[in-house]
């Protein structure tokens, strides 16, 4: 196997053995060749639209086939199988129908005529010949783009589903996911158009982002200032993980009345300051910290847990109480349908629940773009009168590294006039900080979920456009962490949007070669985190 697209890829270049993740050779092989199976179906999709064929089903499928090879998400190679033969029966279909438009359905790449294996050995088989869904025979700095490029499409494939649950679609995504696997077989794009390709994967995240905020502020309402209990109640208990709005939704309705506290874990704490979610009187509070810590978290539960998307990690220590829903998989672990939450609830009600009440303290969710914007005029009050001198946005994913704590020390060393603006796993290095206030404004805001990078952009141009300078101008400082590949399209945004100066930790991606960081540096000043003395006195100037 060969594996390069997370942060804690192993020694820094890729995983060969198996993955630091957890994932297996075999599971990577069919990872892999998924993707190979969704390129050919991508190069229909692509003709097809040439002729005016949009079939909703092949949108949709590309995005659940794509978000399923991102890291932490699905790890059971039944479920590859399964959708690397949907994947050939829906090209198949396709096909057809594009032919019948009078599109072109003769391509020479053999991804387009692509037979599977009948057989989960020779699938595992098929997909190690294929590798990674580039071009081999390319240039390495090509290789390079492409690979940031595919990363970059897996981002846009997760958010595209996210959106899509909760009824936000726009075709030109998946015009754009369905153009860039199709744009992997053409072998005459040289290094400036794949730099351009990348750039355009910003921008159609940036929609795409734009989607999903829509969806979840259209569905769940606005998300308003809350405090979250990080302690319990005694009683039955449901803990719900990744950032799936929707499930958890319909896991508040199907357990209401059934004296079952509901709790966050990971990312989905901010969901608490969504007007829709925060009305069931037993959606309590919030119960651990960042994906990476799940073992020993969900270990200690004494309920059921719901996995709704990544990040997950072997549960061998609790098999029988953690269930996967959507996209999620683990070999063995029950895998319950979105919104058919029985045998969780079931099972919550059979294990002891938490015996007593205990009080850990309280954190505060619900700064999105309404909430900030709704104080705009205090916050330009503040920097005019000096009271805020600076804005960090101290955002990304966590993981398992050491290096890590570099965020949590930046943030204690920030100035007690700087405002923390935070988004994603990542903040909860910090998320229980007593930071303070200036004037009433808290100086830790949190934004949301990764997926919610969408509204700390409107915040920047918000601000930018009250200070009548662009972004770049503003006194804001972007110092992100990355894990997997919803991270890489956040920074394509980033980029496409010309923010400059982001520090990026805690360490590069593997998958950049040194030719193409070079263009980053020269273009967008982008650098990698030192120390969090050195980063402070560099942004301030002192
Ligand atoms: Fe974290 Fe995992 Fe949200 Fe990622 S839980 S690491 S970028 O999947 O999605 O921030
Ligand atoms: Fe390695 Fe990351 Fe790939 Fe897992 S997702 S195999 S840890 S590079």
């Amino acid at each position: 196997m060969f594996c390069n697209q997370c942060e804690q890829t192993a020694k820094g270049t890729g995983c060969t053995v198996a993955g630091v993740c957890g994932k297996k050779p075999d599971v990577a092989a069919l990872q892999d060749l998924l993707l190979h199976a969704v390129k050919g179906l991508s190069l229909y999709a692509h003709a097809g639209r040439q002729v005016g064929v949009v079939d909703p089903e092949v949108n949709r499928f590309t995005c659940k086939a794509v978000f399923s090879t991102l890291t932490n998400v699905d790890f059971d190679p039944a479920r590859f199988q399964e959708l690397i033969n949907q994947c050939v029966e829906i090209t198949a279909q396709l096909k057809e129908k594009v032919a019948r438009a009078g599109g072109n359905v003769s391509f020479a790449d053999a991804a387009a005529n692509f037979r599977p294996a009948t057989d989960l050995a020779g699938l595992v088989k098929q997909g190690e010949e294929i590798g990674l869904v580039i071009d081999h025979d390319a240039e390495t700095d090509i290789q390079s783009l492409q690979q940031i490029f595919v990363y970059g499409l897996k981002g846009i494939a997760a958010y595209a589903d996210h959106a899509a649950i909760l009824g936000q679609e726009d075709d030109k995504v998946y015009g754009f996911l369905h153009e860039g696997f199709a744009a992997l077989t053409n072998k005459e794009l040289g290094l400036n158009e794949w730099i351009g390709l990348v750039l355009k994967c910003g921008e159609i995240n940036l929609r795409t982002m734009e989607l999903l905020d829509a969806g979840n502020t259209g569905k769940f309402g606005h998300p308003v200032p809350t405090e979250v209990p990080l302690g319990h109640k005694q009683g039955k208990c449901i803990l719900i993980s990744g950032h799936d709005l929707q499930d958890l939704h319909d896991l508040l309705k199907q357990t209401e009345g059934k004296g079952i506290y509901v709790y966050t874990h990971g990312e989905m704490l901010p969901a608490h300051g969504y007007p829709e979610l925060k009305k069931y009187k037993h959606f309590y509070g919030h119960y651990g910290t960042a994906w990476q810590n799940q073992k020993k978290e969900f270990a200690a539960f004494p309920g059921a847990i719901l996995m709704t998307t990544n990040c997950i990690q072997d549960p061998k220590d609790y098999m029988d109480n953690i269930f996967t829903t959507g996209l999620v998989g683990w070999p063995g672990v029950q895998h319950v349908k979105n919104g058919d939450f029985g045998p969780v609830i079931e099972r919550a009600l059979a294990l002891p629940g938490f015996a007593s009440d205990e009080d850990k303290g309280s954190v505060m969710v619900g700064f999105a773009r309404n909430t900030v914007m709704s104080v705009a005029d205090k916050v330009i009050a503040g920097v005019k009168n000096g009271d805020i001198k600076h804005f960090f946005l101290v955002a990304g994913c966590d993981g398992a590294k050491p290096g890590r704590n570099y965020y949590s020390e930046f943030v204690e060393k920030a100035p007690k006039d700087s405002i923390i603006l935070t988004l994603a796993c990542g903040k909860f290095r910090f998320f229980d900080k007593k930071l303070g206030d200036i004037g009433g404004i808290p100086r830790l805001l949190d934004i949301g979920q990764c997926n919610d990078a969408y509204s700390a952009v409107q915040i920047a141009v918000a601000l930018a456009n009250a200070f009548e300078c662009g972004v770049n101008d503003l006194p804001l400082s972007l110092v992100l962490s990355w894990y997997e590949q919803k991270a890489v399209a956040i920074l394509l945004t980033l980029l496409y949007l010309g923010i400059k100066n982001i520090r990026l930790g805690p360490s590069l991606p593997a998958f950049i070669t040194p030719n193409v960081l070079d263009v980053l540096v020269k273009n967008f000043a982008i650098k990698p985190i030192t120390t969090p003395d050195e980063d402070l006195a560099a942004i301030l100037g002192q």
